[in-house]
Parts: structure tokens; C-alpha cells; sequence
């Protein structure tokens, strides 16, 4: 334990949260909290298997038994990418919730975004040919509420995953931060798409100024194919005596999910560490399905802030990143400021010639008129379908509620981002 608990600018910062808005980046932390990474670069934790991102469009009729040997019994090459899907989203878990407490020691609050805010970056894969080049573009389409939508795709293996992200964060009386996440993700390999949901979380340890994720409720990834994976999350205590434990099921169909039939396959185990396969009817052991120990990830490269454009995070942030990492206060607030008039300076401006800020790369698509019998090409996504085939809500809601529940009925909004690759294709200023 560190002394910053006990410190006063942690006890002022945990009364302020007593008049929590619902607004986390208008309260004022002290800076040994505050993390010097931008809210747009979480995106990059998609892909940091570039192996595992890609490796499902690998798997082909002629190869799929070999690519999981253990599992003895698969039966189908749909059965084979789905198992990869679900282990590249599981790999993708320690990234996106354990990795600032193992490069900074707690979990820590990222700078929110301003409108227009990008983060762009590759992984270059040279040392494997065929995997050509992943290219990643974050782009911050809203500022109240924060909304950060993204792409990261790969044209060589036609590889794509898209989505956005926006949270809704409360405070319960013990100081546990509740977080829904209101976006989902997509991943379309060649002509397969998987719709993923997006677990809900708490932030303990907020007391102790030592934070840190735990996710609960699941996700569901529902595949074009039928196929379907729920994978239920638990912390420290519930499944077993550890952390960050997961028991994930492979149904054949949604009917058998609903039907409550056997799975194909259950995967369990920890996320953040390592996990078994097993036959779902019978239990039998099929090998180990994932282990985060022994796969480093690679992480995403980024030009060098000079070859920046001043839209770019690591150069928009770079004077308040140095101020956190001084705990200068002043310097962090005077920076900050600075950003929040130019901002302030450009609403203005944008209100008074009736404009509105141009997003860059991605569209807001309204599906509320769009339904799931029609044409595919009128939407050039399958998000109405395979939310559809779960019974899932289209609307602004938390990821992954249902047609009719009480977060379904409350929203009155369907409007999601989406990429336009053409706005990309036409780009002339920012380069990866
Ligand atoms: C999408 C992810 C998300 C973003 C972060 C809740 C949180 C902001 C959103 C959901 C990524 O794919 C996955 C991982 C971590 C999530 C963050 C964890 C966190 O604490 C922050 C919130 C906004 C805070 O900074 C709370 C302040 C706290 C650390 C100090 C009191």
C-alpha cells in the first residue's frame, strides 16, 4: 500500500466524488492518479495479437482440424473460426482491462478526448509476410457524451473489426465506480461477421487509491454462420479463488443456447491468465484454449510526435503528459486549459457560422429505420441481423440488452458509428 490513500488530495478528491454528476472527467484528481494516455488510444488493445486478430481468416476447409490439434472432435471449419474468434476476444481482455495496473501499477484516469481528437498506428508484421499490415484509426466523434468510435482492419487477410465506445459510470456509497458500456464491436473476416457485446465492469480499490477493473455480467459474440459463444465473467471468489475467471460457452445454434442444450464446448479458466477446452457434453478436457502468460503482446507503432498532426493524441496531450509526469499541477491545469479554450473557441465559432464539426473517418448510421428483413445493402453492416438472431436491442443501450427489457424501453435512440473507408481512402493529412 502507498501512502497516497491517507494523502489530502485524495481524501478532497474522494468527497468531491460525493457530488458525483455522472460526468467522471469533470472531477479534479490528484495526478499520481491521472494517466498521461488518452482515452482514443484504447482501441489499440483490440489487436495486440495481431496473430489471433487475424488468425481465424487463416482457417480453410483443407486446415482447420490442425489448427487446434487437441480438439479432437471438431466438426465443422465454422466450428474452427469461431474458437478462434473467441480466443482472440479473450486475448484481447488482458490488454484492455489489466494492462495500465501492470505498466503503472493501478488503474488510472485517462485524459478524456476532445471532438476530432484521432490516434492512429499500425503493426507492421514484417517478420510474418503473410500478414501484411493492420492499420488502427480512433477518431473522437463526441465530446458530451464521450464517444470514441474506431476501426482497425487488415486488406491483405480482409479483416475488419469496427465499433465505438461510450460508458455510463455511477457511484455506489461504498465508492465502487459501476461502468456500462453503451457501444458493441464488429468483426467481419471475408464474408463472416461476428457481432460482440461488451461486458459491464466496477472499478474497486478506489478507497485505497489503488483501482483497479473488474468485469462482470458477459459478452456474446454471434457469428453470420449461427454459431454463438456467451462468456460470463466473474472476479475474485465467485467461479473459484481467483481473479479475472471466465466460463465461456460454443453453442451451435441460439436455439440451443435457449433450449439450454449442450454447448459444443465451454472454455473456462482465467483471462488474464490461463484457460482449458473441454467437450461441452461431456467435459472431457480438450487441452489448454488460452494462455496470456505466454503470449506477450506486440504493441502498436505510432509515428514520432514531430511527424504528427496537432489533431493526433500523443502530440495534442504532449505538454499535459508532461506535467503528469512531473505532478506539476499547475503546468496540467494551464495545459488543459489550454485545449479546453481552443475547444470552447471552435464551438463558438462552429454556432455562430451554423456549422457542425466535420467528422473524419466515421458516420453516424440512424437504424431506426432499417429493419432486419431488409436488403443487406441497404446498411453495408450485418449489425441489425445478428442482433436480430440474439433478440438484442438496436438502441443506445448498454451492450447486449435485450428487445424489452427496462434499458430497451427507456432508450428512444438507435444511432451507432460506423466506418466510411472512403473518407479514409481520400485522406490527404493524416498518415499511419
Ligand atoms: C473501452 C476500457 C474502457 C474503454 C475504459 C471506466 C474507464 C473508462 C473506460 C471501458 C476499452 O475497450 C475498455 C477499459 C477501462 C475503462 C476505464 C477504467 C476506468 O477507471 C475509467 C474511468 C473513466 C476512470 O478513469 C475512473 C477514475 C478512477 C481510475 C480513479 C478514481
Amino acid at each position: 500500500m502507498t501512502d497516497y490513500a491517507s494523502s489530502s488530495s485524495w481524501t478532497s478528491f474522494l468527497k468531491s466524488v460525493a457530488s458525483f454528476s455522472g460526468d467522471i472527467s469533470s472531477l479534479t484528481a490528484p495526478p499520481f492518479i491521472l494517466s498521461t494516455t488518452s482515452l482514443s488510444e484504447f482501441p489499440q488493445y483490440w489487436a495486440e495479437h495481431p496473430d489471433l486478430f487475424l488468425e481465424s481468416s487463416f482457417i480453410t476447409e483443407e486446415n482447420y482440424k490442425s489448427k487446434f490439434p487437441e480438439v479432437t472432435d471438431l466438426e465443422s471449419v465454422d466450428v474452427a473460426r469461431m474458437l478462434s474468434v473467441t480466443r482472440w476476444f479473450i486475448a484481447t481482455l488482458k490488454s484492455q482491462y489489466c494492462s495500465r495496473n501492470e505498466s503503472m501499477g493501478t488503474e488510472k484516469k485517462p485524459l478524456n478526448p476532445f471532438l476530432g481528437e484521432v490516434f492512429v498506428g499500425k503493426w507492421d508484421n514484417k517478420e510474418k509476410e503473410e500478414y501484411g499490415e493492420t492499420v488502427l484509426l480512433s477518431e473522437q466523434v463526441s465530446h458530451h457524451p464521450p464517444k470514441t468510435a474506431y476501426t482497425i482492419f487488415n486488406d491483405k487477410n480482409d479483416v475488419k473489426l469496427e465499433g465505438y465506445n461510450q460508458v455510463k459510470a455511477t457511484f455506489s456509497k461504498t465508492l465502487m465506480l459501476g461502468v456500462k458500456q453503451l457501444g458493441h464491436a464488429m468483426l467481419h473476416v471475408k464474408d463472416e461477421s461476428f457481432l460482440v457485446t461488451l461486458p459491464a465492469l466496477h472499478i474497486e480499490g478506489i478507497l485505497m487509491a489503488a483501482p483497479f477493473v473488474e468485469l462482470n455480467s458477459k459478452s456474446m459474440i454471434q457469428s453470420s454462420s449461427g454459431l454463438v459463444t456467451v462468456i460470463e465473467y466473474s472476479g475474485r471468489g465467485y467461479f473459484s479463488g481467483k481473479k479475472n475467471t471466465f466460463k465461456a460457452k460454443l453453442y451451435k445454434s441460439v436455439e440451443d443456447l435457449n433450449a439450454n442444450n449442450y454447448p459444443l464446448y465451454t472454455m473456462s479458466g482465467q483471462w488474464s491468465g490461463v484457460s482449458k477446452i473441454a467437450n461441452g457434453e461431456t467435459g472431457e478436457e480438450r487441452g489448454t484454449f488460452y494462455d496470456a502468460i505466454n503470449h506477450p503482446t506486440e504493441h502498436i507503432y505510432v509515428k514520432p510526435i514531430e511527424e504528427q498532426n496537432p489533431l493526433e493524441s500523443r502530440r495534442a496531450w504532449e505538454k499535459v503528459a508532461e506535467g503528469i509526469t512531473f505532478g506539476d499541477m499547475s503546468m496540467i491545469a494551464q495545459e488543459k486549459g489550454k485545449i479546453e479554450n481552443h475547444q470552447r473557441e471552435l464551438r463558438k465559432q462552429e454556432e455562430e457560422e451554423g456549422t457542425e464539426w466535420k467528422r473524419r473517418w466515421f458516420k453516424e448510421v440512424d437504424y431506426s429505420t432499417i429493419s432486419a428483413n431488409e436488403p443487406l445493402d441497404k446498411t453495408d453492416d450485418k449489425f441489425i441481423q445478428l442482433s436480430a438472431e440474439l433478440n438484442l436491442s438496436t438502441k443506445n443501450t448498454p451492450s447486449g440488452s435485450v428487445v424489452g427489457d427496462k434499458d430497451d424501453l427507456k432508450a428512444e435512440t438507435c444511432s451507432h458509428w460506423r466506418f466510411n473507408r472512403q473518407a479514409w481512402d481520400d485522406e490527404k493529412e493524416i498518415k499511419v
